[in-house]
């Protein structure tokens, strides 16, 4: 739990005039790949989440903290609900569910490119039921003309009540701002949830974990990023001063897998190291020895014990 930042106790006169402080939670929900990270990590201008072309990347529900002047908003990034072919399917879709919990405004994004569908359908109506203020989040718009966008936003508004809907591209970072402020207006006053200074409840060495897996899934063709956990063994001090030392585990679930993420000579695994390395050393804030090796975990993703020890 962080410390909890205490409320303001009285009002000096001089201040009687200045909005009261707002803090509320915000749930990012959306089909798999329509750009939830990609967005929690445009409103923060920090990469807290990973995200690549490949859907159902994040699976765990990550909080990112936006503290500005007058305002903390913790937004929570989900997992994209899917139909589950596998335990760890199932788990996800519970970790989405259950981000709903104690939440104050729910955001509902879809991608503007690929269209308003069924799917987007079916979670606008499971948030409409939850009875939360709800904005909608056309994404994508730089892949689409102005001319485009409009039946973009009409679709989506037939979909619910929604308080609000914006289009976006999220990877560009435009309307960001403007989604923000409409999301800030409909948390109730209250004070900071988590200390000013922290953007995300992640800790550094699963922040670290999933920087590779990122870099792992890039990597992989076909079913293989599905196949791939990661997870920080070991990181500190290394043998020569001011780099940091980190030993991790890339795990895939099938023999077979394990030559393809090594590759030829070393070639994939040693890529992935190079690719990671850099955002590694951005986020300690140091030099960085990247040892990677990779483990076989059979059949991970339908074993209980095995999720559990992966940290799903
Ligand atoms: N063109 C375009 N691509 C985007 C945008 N937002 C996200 N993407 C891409 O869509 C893919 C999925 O993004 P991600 O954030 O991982 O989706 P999530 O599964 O909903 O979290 C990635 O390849 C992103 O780069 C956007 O605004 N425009
Ligand atoms: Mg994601």
């Amino acid at each position: 739990m962080p410390d909890h930042v205490e409320p303001p106790t009285g009002t000096a006169p001089d201040e009687a005039d200045q909005p009261a402080h707002r803090s509320g939670i915000c749930a990012i929900v959306g089909r798999p790949n329509v750009g939830k990270s990609t967005l929690l990590n445009a409103i923060l201008g920090e990469k807290v989440a990973i995200t690549t072309p490949v859907p159902q990347t994040t699976r765990h529900a990550i909080r990112g903290i936006l503290t500005r002047p007058g305002s903390q908003i913790v937004f929570v990034d989900t997992p994209g609900v899917h139909k589950p072919k596998t335990l760890l399917g199932s788990r996800l879709n519970d970790v989405a569910q259950n981000a709903l919990d104690g939440v104050d405004v729910a955001v509902l994004v879809t991608d503007g490119a690929k269209g308003v569908g069924r799917g987007d359908a079916y979670l606008a109506e499971l948030l409409a039921a939850s009875g939360l203020p709800l904005v909608g989040v056309v994404n994508k718009v730089d892949r689409i003309g102005r001319n485009a966008q409009l039946p973009e936003l009409a679709a989506l508004a037939e979909l619910a009540e929604f308080d609000e809907i914006v289009p976006i591209s999220a990877r560009r970072g435009e309307q960001v701002d403007v989604l923000v402020d409409l999301i800030t207006a409909r948390v109730s006053e209250g004070p900071p949830l988590y200390p000013p200074a922290m953007v995300t409840d992640v800790d550094l060495a699963h922040r670290v974990a999933e920087l590779v897996r990122e870099k792992a899934m890039v990597a992989m063709r076909e079913e293989v990023p599905h196949s791939i956990a990661v997870v920080v063994e070991e990181m500190g001090p290394g043998r020569s001063d001011g780099v940091t030392a980190v030993y991790a585990t890339i795990y895939v679930e099938r023999d077979s897998q394990k030559g393809i993420v090594i590759g030829r000579q070393g070639a994939v695994l040693a890529q992935i190291g190079t690719d990671a390395r850099p955002e590694v050393e951005a986020l300690i804030g140091t030099k960085v020895y990247l040892d990677l090796r990779v483990k076989l975990a059979k059949e991970w993703q339908r074993d209980p014990k095995k999720l559990t020890e992966l940290g799903y």
